[in-house]
């Protein structure tokens, strides 16, 4: 195997016997094989298209499987031999209906094998740099375009679930992906070109995602989130599906039994369609890579959503839950509809049996529902605090969690930013510091959560429309972006800041393996992006400068 696509990766190079991520081979192999199918279905969808034929099926099952690809989505080989399979189906029921194109050879004409093994088998044939360029620029580019794709179908996924859906989003995802079969077809210019289209793209898509989820669930509005529990029979739900999360709610009313948020399920707590739930109560735990230690602790079932899903430990096996994209071989998995409604009562069935919280704890707050409505509500108050000097700098200190000890940077930055500053955060990155109590400027909070990853397009808004009230860019306002990355959601929003122009962007806690010294240079040389050194050493800078 050979997979390299997110920051965990072995040796910071690649993870070619087994994934640190717990990916097996046979299951690097199939997603290599998926990927080389979608890649072949791609084609076709954009001969198609070219005829004046597309297909929502093929456009939603597009998305649907990359975002299967994505680190820590699904670890389940049977899944993944129905998705290869489809993607054949789909891709000769396409070519059916156009004419005058043939495709002699390449993956619009792979011809899936019949069972897990012989897929593994061929997966291994068209393993992942099967496409690739002599030229390793290139190379990096496609793969960074690829990465970037993943990213963009988890998010045009979740907006597609939540009704929102724009077809020069499919449009986009088919014709980059079909770009990558030949990739020498396309310049060093053009292939930077693509990466950046697919940051533009990706921000329509997190654009349709904020309409999904504010549509449904209403704008989140600042809330206070206890972190200790309530006696009595209890729920864990973690991931990013605010759907799921709705429909869990609905079918727990009345059960006498408490809904728990954790890691990116946080900030929903903002939602008012979702807060208005009594038995809606709190968060438990961190991020994702602590599950192993969190989830046997949890004395109730829980239910996995999307990303990140880890090997169970201990007794997790046991009470743990999949839904929507997410697997893991041997954990019940719960469907949806053809309407796409899903019965949770086995999740409801398992927390009945389970003994639940003995007593009522209080390990304290945060505070939650800090997005685009809500802090653009205040901005007269922000505009004021900034005019007057009481606010002198934001940052935004955003991304993923990871299990690597360099990430501590994270919370030592945030913790030593002076006290005349804003700290904005969004992902599961926040778990670093997200108890620590900053204060507030003149009734400010100094942390804001903007919500989860999915969340970015929020950031962004903020972002700009500072930038407007003072009559500047964005690159020209006090604010400096400290990212951490760790999947390809993280590239994609990474992508969409490079599009959107936005400089001097710290990222860390590792470069990503598949950037070339080429192509670092070219990111370096026109966004002055730049890795973390020390959390001193980076506030001097940045407040140095912007003094
Ligand atoms: Fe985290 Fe995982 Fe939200 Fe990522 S839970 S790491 S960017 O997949 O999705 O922030
Ligand atoms: Fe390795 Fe990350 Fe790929 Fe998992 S997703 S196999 S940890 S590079």
């Amino acid at each position: 195997m050979f997979c390299y696509q997110c920051e965990q990766t072995a040796k910071g190079t690649a993870c070619t016997a087994g994934g640190v991520c717990g990916k097996s081979p046979e299951v690097a192999a199939l997603q290599d094989l998926l990927t080389y199918a979608l890649k072949g279905l791609a084609q076709v969808a954009v001969a198609a298209r070219a005829q004046g034929t597309s297909d929502n099926q093929v456009d939603r099952f597009t998305a649907e499987a990359l975002f299967s690809t994505l680190t820590n989505v699904d670890f389940d080989p049977e899944r993944f031999a129905v998705l290869i399979k489809k993607a054949a189906e789909l891709r000769d029921g396409l070519k059916a209906k156009i004419s005058g194109v043939s495709f002699a050879e390449g993956p619009a004409t792979l011809a899936p094998a019949g069972d897990v093994a012989g897929l593994v088998a061929q997966g291994e044939k068209y393993h992942f740099k099967v496409n690739d360029s002599a030229n390793a620029d290139i190379t990096s580019l496609a793969h960074l375009l690829i990465f970037g794709l993943r990213g963009l179908a988890a998010y045009a996924d979740h907006a597609a679930i939540l009704g929102k859906q724009a077809d020069e989003v499919w449009a986009f995802l088919q014709e980059a992906l079909a770009a990558t079969i030949h990739p020498d077809e396309k310049s060093l210019e053009e292939w930077i070109g693509l990466v950046l289209k697919c940051g533009e793209v990706n921000l329509k898509a997190m654009e349709l995602l904020d309409a999904g989820n504010t549509g449904a669930y209403g704008d989140p509005v600042p809330t206070s989130v206890p972190l200790g529990h309530k006696a009595g029979k209890a729920i864990l739900v973690s991931g990013h599906d605010l759907k799921d999360l709705a429909m869990l709610l609905e079918q727990t009313a009345g059960k006498g039994i408490t809904v728990y948020t954790h890691g990116e399920m946080l900030p929903t707590h903002g939602y008012p369609e979702l807060k208005k739930h009594p038995h809606f109560h709190g968060h438990y735990g961190t991020a994702w890579q602590n599950q192993g230690k969190e989830f046997p602790e949890f004395p109730g079932a829980i239910l996995m959503t999307t990303n990140c899903i880890q090997k169970p430990r201990g007794d997790a096996g046991d009470k743990l839950y999949t839904t929507g994209l997410v697997g893991w071989p041997g954990l019940p998995h719960i469907a949806a509809d053809v309407n796409g409604n899903k019965d949770f009562s086995p999740v409801i069935q398992k927390a009945l049996s389970l003994p639940g919280f003995p007593a009522d704890e209080d390990k304290g707050s945060v505070m939650v529902g800090f997005a685009h409505k809500a802090v653009l509500g205040v901005a007269d108050k922000v505009i004021e605090a900034v005019k007057a000097g009481a606010i002198k700098h934001f940052f935004l200190v955003a991304g993923c969690d990871g299990a690597k000890p360099g990430r501590n940077y994270y919370t030592e930055f945030v913790e030593k930013t002076p006290r005349d500053t804003v700290v904005l955060t969004l992902a599961c990155g926040k778990f670093r510091f997200f108890d620590k109590n900053l204060g507030d400027i003149g009734g400010i909070p100094r942390l804001l959560d903007v919500g989860q990853c999915n969340d970015a397009y929020s950031a962004i808004q903020i972002a700009v429309a500072l930038a407007n009230a003072f009559g500047v860019g964005v690159n020209d306002l006090p604010l400096s972006m400290v990212l951490s990355w760790y999947e390809q959601k993280a590239c994609a929003i990474l992508l969409t800041l490079l599009h959107l122009g936005i400089k001097d962007i710290r990222l860390g806690p590792t470069l990503p393996a598949f950037v070339s010294p080429n192509v670092l240079k070219v990111l370096v040389d026109n966004f002055n992006i730049m890795p973390i050194k020390t959390a001193d050493e980076d506030l001097q800078a940045i407040l140095g400068q912007a003094a």
